[in-house]
């Protein structure tokens, strides 16, 4: 379902430079036992972004999901890319979030980086919808500009590779103007608030169940705390 999506995200790596990660033993891919299905990582590190993750879930029919998050290097304070793509085949069914994650809730931030994103909003309505949040809260590293759509419309599926392409050539902008737009953050908070990031997202994951249900809860807990949010395993002091 993703597929093409896929095959652009990782040609835009690759066209820019993207270096390979070492993945963590056995977490790069799992087959599950239990029921059909497979996951797929990939990690990059990419000019101007430190960690550029990517990962597939395959489970035929029933569920599709396409994941990523870069993060920019510490010493760029413009945000996180978040991208979530799942595609229920039995109901129909896309859920598809795609935002620039901000480090902090400040108009001045605002203001700097999410032009680009407060544009393409505005010409996506079918993905501008204000859905309620469950999982997350919408005032902590989501934008006010989020793309976001729970919808089976056949019109969502068809514009989702427009949204995709434009939604990633916006934020590589982003990264490509990061040296005119000199971060007004130190390295030190940015590297704290990405820290936060993952403690955040790793505690409120709608994923981890569905992990489990697929791939049993040892192999979970560590997909999560050492691929999906590394820095939250290492934050038992607050100093690092
Ligand atoms: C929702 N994401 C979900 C849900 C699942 C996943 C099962 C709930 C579906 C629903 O609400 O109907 C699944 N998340 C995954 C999977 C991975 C994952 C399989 O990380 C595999 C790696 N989620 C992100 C990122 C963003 C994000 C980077 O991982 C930011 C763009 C957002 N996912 C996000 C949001 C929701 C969601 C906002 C809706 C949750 C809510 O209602 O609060």
């Amino acid at each position: 379902m993703f597929d093409p999506l896929l095959e652009h995200l990782l040609d835009t790596i690759r066209f820019r430079g993207g270096k390979a990660l070492e993945i963590p033993n056995g977490l790069d891919f799992c087959r599950s036992n239990k029921r059909q299905g497979f996951i797929q990582s990939w990690l990059w590190e990419v000019p101007g972004l430190r960690r550029w993750r990517v990962t597939r879930l395959d489970a035929g029919k029933s569920l599709q999901v396409l994941n990523s998050v870069a993060y920019p290097e510490y010493r760029n304070d413009y945000p996180i890319m978040g991208i979530d793509l799942l595609w229920f085949g039995a109901s129909r069914k896309l859920v598809a979030v795609l935002d620039f994650q901000p480090l902090v809730q400040d108009n001045d931030y605002f203001a700097k980086y999410f032009d680009g994103l407060q544009n393409l909003h505005g010409r996506f309505p079918r993905f501008s919808g204000k859905e309620a949040m469950r999982a997350f809260d919408p005032n902590q590293y989501f934008s006010p500009w989020l793309l976001f759509c729970r919808d089976g419309s056949e019109q969502a599926n068809k514009s989702l590779p427009l949204v995709f392409n434009e939604f990633l050539s916006c934020y590589l902008n982003l990264n490509e103007s990061a040296g005119e737009k000199c971060s007004h953050m130190s390295a030190d908070v940015v590297r704290g608030l990405q820290i936060n990031y993952d403690i955040y997202s790793a505690k409120r994951d709608p994923a981890h169940g569905l992990f489990v249900s697929y791939f049993g809860k040892e192999w979970s807990d560590r997909f999560l705390n050492e691929f999906l949010f590394p820095a939250q395993k290492n934050d038992h002091s607050g100093s690092n």
